[in-house]
């Protein structure tokens, strides 16, 4: 295994989360154990170059080429807060009624011979809204008020760099 000394290729990724108040059907809905739930939400590793919203699957938008698996660990309150996802689209979607700080942990196909990496996501549920005449000053508005603002979203832009990566995987990563 030959590694390419001195070079350093990156790819482009954005990770966050986007959020929806629940309607009170869906609500309802819900079996009983999450009749407390408020909010529908999505956490979500993506190529940099789609559109965070976008559902696209497949082609350059498809991470897995690099990607083996992504771990998502959400808050104790989850059952089976540890969740893998081995295939695109990299996400978890669930209900509930809190945010938290969600550990995501980047695993690489075996060519890369990298090691996995962490990022850290604070789950956002809430828009801020202005309180009052004073425009300097927001606070989360009521659900009843947050839902008719529409969805929120929370992402962050890295770069994963390879340094000194193998030809092999040089090779995976050029050809996409
Ligand atoms: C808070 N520190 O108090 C945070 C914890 C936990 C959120 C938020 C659902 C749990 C479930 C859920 O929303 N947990 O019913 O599975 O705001």
């Amino acid at each position: 295994r030959v590694r390419v000394r001195g070079l350093t290729i990156y790819r482009p990724v954005i990770y966050g989360n986007i959020a929806v108040v629940l309607t009170d059907e869906e609500r309802q809905a819900l079996p009983p154990q999450s009749r407390e739930h408020t909010h529908r939400w999505t956490v979500a590793v993506r190529n940099a170059a789609s559109a965070p919203d976008s559902d696209i699957v497949g082609g350059a938008d498809d991470l897995s080429y690099f990607l083996k698996r992504v771990t998502f660990k959400l808050h104790e309150t989850y059952p089976n807060a540890t969740r893998n996802v081995d295939k695109a689209p990299f996400e978890i979607t669930e209900t509930g009624w809190g945010e938290f700080e969600i550990q995501i942990r980047m695993n690489f196909v075996a060519e890369a011979g990298e090691k996995a990496i962490l990022f850290y996501h604070h789950l956002k549920l809430h828009p801020w809204a202005p309180t009052g005449a004073d425009p300097t000053t927001a606070e989360a508005p009521p659900l009843e008020v947050a839902s008719k603002m529409g969805p929120v979203h929370s992402w962050q832009y890295d770069e994963i760099v390879f340094h000194d990566p193998f030809q092999s995987f040089l090779n995976i990563l050029t050809a996409h």
